[in-house]
């Protein structure tokens, strides 16, 4: 690791060696050991603070000083991982360390043992990015069932297949009004770096569901892994979609009419067992009606002022595209609104950038400017609202002040 001492509190202290290194015992084909080495692209070398609880990932890395991981990971219980999390959160912001704090959680220790915490610490809304790779089933103790385990699923424990369907962790964690909440694909790239992007920065508590396919406990071929995890989107059984604090969705790829026995074919824990078909693309249908009705009725376009205390905010995520600084700011200018402050930041996957503008504007006017923001073709998000500027930087900045003028457009690139 390059930690300089030079560089002091509050620097971004970058690592030389890899998140996840060769010589761990995942096994072949392992969607948890891939997801770890996407998630190490998407820091691209920042340091971090990993919390692991009990599961593949605590086991296969091995212990010190032979550890696996490259960078700083606390191993902890089951039912206080989020809350050990919590703790090493605060103590990087008491010692002015931006590391992100990242709780890397399999489904076991997030549907069911450490749900009591994982509710605690989102609805405190602690700074903590919380990644449960879900691979479906108690792996690292021979394959029992999970609540995360979908209906039909051969375990140990439920040889004739489970009877009850896959829980909803993302509904759970989206009633907890979080920041921000997505699910994760490792046939996706793109759009995994871009949600890792946002969620790095994201103040808060983040968290990210990532389809884990487990060759051990689905019955799998390894090399079937990321084409699994394809075939899940594709036939519509994962849903690739975000919610902004809780209240506003938006989906990433819709099932494209590829069959549900395309997917399950692959995998022989479906197999042999007496698996209503018919009855899993009904749930899919339900499951996909009910979000397609959240991202009509709740979109992301839908950009109500929240918060009752401080400074007017619009936090506009965008693509990085010619002019797109001076377009949103024109959306603003032309409806007479001064822009007080002006903070850019660059998201680490170079392809997306929040730009948090400071307004002086009512709140009625705030939204009016946010619809037309929405409207932008490289705006992905516009989130409005009263409180404290959410880029830390911009107390330190000169303020750019940009003052409308009915006839000239702002002078902003
Ligand atoms: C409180 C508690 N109950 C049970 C166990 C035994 N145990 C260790 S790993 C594991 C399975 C974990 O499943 P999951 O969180 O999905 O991770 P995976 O093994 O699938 O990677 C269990 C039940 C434990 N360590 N602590
Ligand atoms: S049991 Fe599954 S999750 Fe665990 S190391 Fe093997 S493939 Fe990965
Ligand atoms: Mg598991």
């Amino acid at each position: 690791m390059a930690d300089d001492p030079a560089q002091g509190a509050g620097a971004v202290v970058t690592r030389s060696e890899p998140l996840w290194r060769p010589g761990n015992s995942a096994c072949a084909g392992c969607g948890m050991s891939l997801g770890l080495q996407w998630l190490d692209q998407a820091l691209h070398g920042g340091m971090l603070t990993l919390v692991v609880p009990a599961c593949c990932a605590v086991a296969t890395p091995g212990a010190f000083p032979d550890s696996a991981y490259g960078v700083p990971a606390v191993g902890s219980t089951f039912a206080s991982s989020p809350a050990v999390a919590t703790g090493v959160s605060r103590v990087h912001e008491l010692n002015d360390e931006p590391d992100p704090t990242i709780c890397w959680a399999g489904d076991g220790g997030t549907y069911d043992i450490g749900m009591a915490t994982l509710s605690a610490a989102a609805e405190r809304n602690e700074d903590v990015i919380y990644v449960c790779y879900d691979n479906e089933i108690y792996g690292n103790t021979g394959g029992q069932r999970s609540s995360a385990t979908p209906a039909g699923a051969r375990t140990t424990t439920t040889p004739a297949g489970k009877p009850e369907p896959k829980k909803d962790v993302m509904a759970i964690m989206a009633a907890h009004g979080v920041p921000y909440a997505a699910t994760l694909s490792l046939a996706h790239h793109d759009d995994f770096m871009r949600k890792l992007a946002v969620a790095q920065t994201t103040r808060g508590f983040r968290f990210l569901l990532l389809l884990s396919p487990c060759p051990a406990g689905w019955k799998s071929e390894p090399a079937d892994t990321v084409e699994l995890s394809r075939l899940a989107v594709a036939c519509g059984v994962f849903p690739l979609y975000e919610v902004f604090n809780g209240r506003r969705y938006r989906i990433n790829a819709r099932a494209d009419g590829t069959p549900l026995e395309d997917y399950l074919a692959r995998q022989k824990r479906f197999a042999g067992v007496a698996f209503d078909v018919e009855a899993a693309r009904t749930a899919t249908k339900e499951k996909w009606a009910r979000l397609e009705a959240l991202a009509a009725n709740f979109p992301t376009t839908d950009v109500s002022v929240t918060g009752d205390a401080g400074h007017l905010w619009l936090r506009v995520l965008v693509e990085d595209r010619p002019s797109v600084l001076a377009r949103v700011a024109g959306q603003v200018s032309r409806r007479g609104v001064n822009i007080e402050t002006v903070v850019v930041r660059h998201l680490p996957d170079r392809a997306h950038t929040y730009i948090t503008l400071g307004v002086d504007a009512d709140e009625a006017t705030a939204e009016r400017v946010a619809r037309g923001i929405a409207r932008l073709d490289a705006v992905v998000d516009v989130e409005p609202f009263v409180g404290e500027c959410p880029e830390p930087q911009a107390e330190q900045e000169p303020k750019a002040e940009m003052r409308p003028d009915p006839d000239t457009p702002p002078t902003v690139r």
